[in-house]
């Protein structure tokens, strides 16, 4: 006891020594630019206290975790708040070298699509699960916006566990976007695209033959997999983003579109022809019913759905062939669209779930909907016309009011605790705080540069966790030393606790970021795994003890069974490999401590490394096309004696009859299969 409060007292000591310094800074830099009028450009924005708010000591742990999509590294990565340290980058639909993911056996299935193996993506947006529009901390979803595709993150394990394609899409990008108990996620397709039987169509015909799609993926609630329970198929254009309703509004979701003009060609102008695109508001209960009443179309499609499981270690892939298609136009009451000034990008949801903002890029002003006035509209057959069939809300009867002159380029929404907005202006390189009830403009603040998403822990959710907004920057230049013509791209942190929104923190995040979300860290921080049990290991070719290391030759495959446990692999020689073989090497980790994996590398291997988590068997293939000695060695600084842990396999030529052998040290069995 006394010890510890020794230890305490001392951290204290030293904690208060390190404000102390941290203070006179600040304040010392406020005075400097108090004195000096000349405006100093982004500098200037930092003020007092700032480094001690986003100060984390060291050991001491973040309040927060954010998971930001990575853009065109199709990766998410993992930041703590307010620190900004990178925690963690997982490999979602983009090959990882680090680990092997995408390029091990296990993992390569989890890249399987309808077009064959698809090794990138582009990741944009990130929906951490919810019950009752509260964060759950179970899973994180990502969408891949290029070639059709939605996954899920396990938030227990930090790893991908589930790929599925979205069939009869044009590029994801309105996904993935969820129901505030999870039960479903949305992918619409970014473009419009001929479906049905003949997709070989003018591309000028774009009006007739054009459709736009909107997948409802239902997700397990126990095992959270996924799989397309119905697609909408809606009139052609462009769906950007959602937003589902929560509250009230549960059971609707929300789809800003743009161009309505039905463009194919030059879109940067003629896209932007009408005053107002729409928000399209669809009641996913209806749409249930209709599906009950067997109201939907069995299609044909060809798609792919990729599982991750845990006690093989190991990914399969299953192509699936049907999905069941609702069309809109000629089931009523699914969809309705609302008039919204021009192009809108986001579409969001208050935490009530009774206002919805959209944000048009190319508006001077951002219209709030209210979804009583919506549902009363649609009652009342409030409708100023119709579009391909499906009523157009008359735009006075479902506003709640308008922003006036919020900004320039108003892209995303997230939402505080206290009912207010913050919103991010792209053009005007601002980040707008406003009241959601009064749509009075409380405060702005400067981003460096031209900010797309931003984000507030819990900003999507019923329950805002507040405290912070973070802006994900398009635009570096001089925020950062220089790095040649392409910078690392620039997070902001800012403290929204008080009237005023304070800039705090720049940091560096990798790849493209463009949504985030952060959750308390309590919510996951204590069910994080910390191995694998080996006894649960059902890897067909786990070896669960050096004794039952061995080497089998099938033909001309040979499969290595080899163990690593500090510090060596098991077995470290092998003879009696030949030139052309196909060889296996399934590693088996038997350490079962936390943060001690191993690796695996071999001199010439056109893939990766692999590396082998404790308990985990993966599997690393290799071709020797030359006859000789090659070094195998474990890549991860283990131990004392890593650099010890290594081995060499011998290569014989094509035909030749050295004999099957293995061992490492004393140990050497019998060879089978030979
Ligand atoms: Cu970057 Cu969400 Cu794809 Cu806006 S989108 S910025
Ligand atoms: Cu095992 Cu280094």
């Amino acid at each position: 006891m006394t010890e510890r409060n020794n230890k305490e007292n001392l951290n204290d000591r030293f904690m208060n020594t390190i404000i102390k310094s941290l203070y006179a800074l600040a304040l010392a830099s406020a005075f400097m630019l108090l004195y000096n009028c000349k405006p100093q450009g982004p500098k200037e924005a930092l003020q007092g206290n700032a480094a001690v708010k986003a100060y984390v000591p060291p050991g001491q742990y973040d309040e927060f975790y954010n998971f930001v999509s990575g853009g065109f590294n199709g990766q998410m990565s993992v930041y703590g708040i307010p620190s900004g340290r990178l925690l963690k980058i997982i490999p979602v639909f983009t090959m990882f070298p680090e680990n092997g993911y995408g390029y091990s056996e296990e993992t390569k299935p989890m890249l399987n699509t309808s077009h064959g193996y698809v090794p990138w993506d582009d990741l944009h947006h990130i929906a951490l699960s919810t019950t009752k529009g509260e964060h759950d901390g179970r899973w994180a979803f990502g969408n891949g916006n290029n070639t059709p595709r939605v996954a899920r993150v396990d938030l227990a394990t930090f790893r991908t566990m589930e790929i599925l394609e979205i069939p009869n899409s044009g590029g994801n990008h309105s996904s993935p976007f969820i129901t505030e108990n999870t039960e479903y996620l949305v992918a619409g397709t970014r473009f419009s695209v001929p479906m049905g039987d003949n997709k070989d169509v003018p591309i000028s015909s774009y009006k007739q033959n054009f459709k736009g799609s909107i997948s409802f993926v239902k997700i397990n609630p126990e095992t959270g997999r996924m799989n397309i329970e119905f697609q909408l198929r809606t009139p052609g254009f462009n769906y950007d983003l959602s937003r589902a309703g929560k509250g009230p509004s549960h059971g609707w979701f929300f789809f800003s579109t743009y161009n309505t003009e039905q463009a194919h060609t030059l879109l940067e102008v003629n896209a932007s022809q009408n005053d107002k695109d729409f928000i399209m508001a669809v009641n996913w209960k209806k749409a249930e019913e209709y599906l009950a009443q067997g109201k939907g179309k069995k299609e044909r499609a060809n798609y792919a759905h990729n599982i991750y499981d845990e006690s093989t270690h190991s990914a399969t892939s299953t192509m699936l062939n049907e999905v069941t298609v609702l069309d809109v136009t000629e089931l009523k009451d699914i969809v309705y669209f609302i008039p919204c000034p021009k192009s809108p990008h986001g579409t969001d949801v208050d935490p009530t779930g009774e206002y919805i903002v959209g944000s048009g890029k190319l508006a001077a002003l951002m219209p709030v909907f209210s979804f009583t006035k919506l549902q009363k509209a649609i009652a009342d057959k409030d409708f100023e016309g119709d579009f391909e069939g499906i009523p157009v809300v008359r735009y006075e009867a479902a506003l709640h009011g308008e922003v006036q002159k919020p900004g320039l380029g108003p892209l995303h929404t997230e939402f505080d605790n206290n009912g207010n907005a913050y919103t991010s202006m792209f053009v005007s390189s601002e980040i707008v705080k406003w009241n959601v009830k009064t749509l009075e403009v409380l405060d702005r603040v400067p981003t460096y540069y031209s900010i797309g998403h931003l984000s507030v822990p819990g900003g999507p959710t019923a329950k805002p966790h507040g405290k912070y907004v973070i802006a994900y920057n398009k635009i570096t230049k001089d925020r950062y030393l220089p790095t040649g013509p392409e910078l690392t791209q620039s997070a902001q942190l800012y403290d929204i606790s008080g009237d005023k929104m304070q800039l705090l923190l720049d940091f560096p995040t990798t790849g493209e970021p463009h949504y985030a979300e952060a959750l308390p860290a309590s919510l996951i921080r204590d069910k994080s795994v910390k191995i694998f049990k080996i006894e649960d290991n059902k890897h067909p070719y786990a070896a669960l003890g050096e004794g039952k290391a061995k080497v089998e030759r099938k033909g001309k495959e040979v499969h290595v069974y080899m163990t690593s446990i500090r510090s060596h692999l098991t077995p470290d020689n092998i003879e009696g490999v030949r030139v052309g073989d196909d060889v296996y090497f399934h590693v088996t980790n038997l350490e079962q401590d936390w943060d001690v994996p191993h690796g695996f590398a071999i001199r010439g291997a056109t893939n990766a490394e692999i590396l082998i988590m404790p308990g985990e068997t993966q599997t690393l293939y290799w071709k020797p096309l030359t006859a000789g000695v090659v070094p195998f060695y474990c890549t991860d600084f283990c131990s004392a004696l890593h650099q010890e842990m290594s081995g060499y396999v011998r290569v014989s030529p094509a035909g030749s009859n050295t004999p099957l052998k293995f061992s490492t040290g004393e140990i050497e069995a019998t060879p089978s299969g030979e």
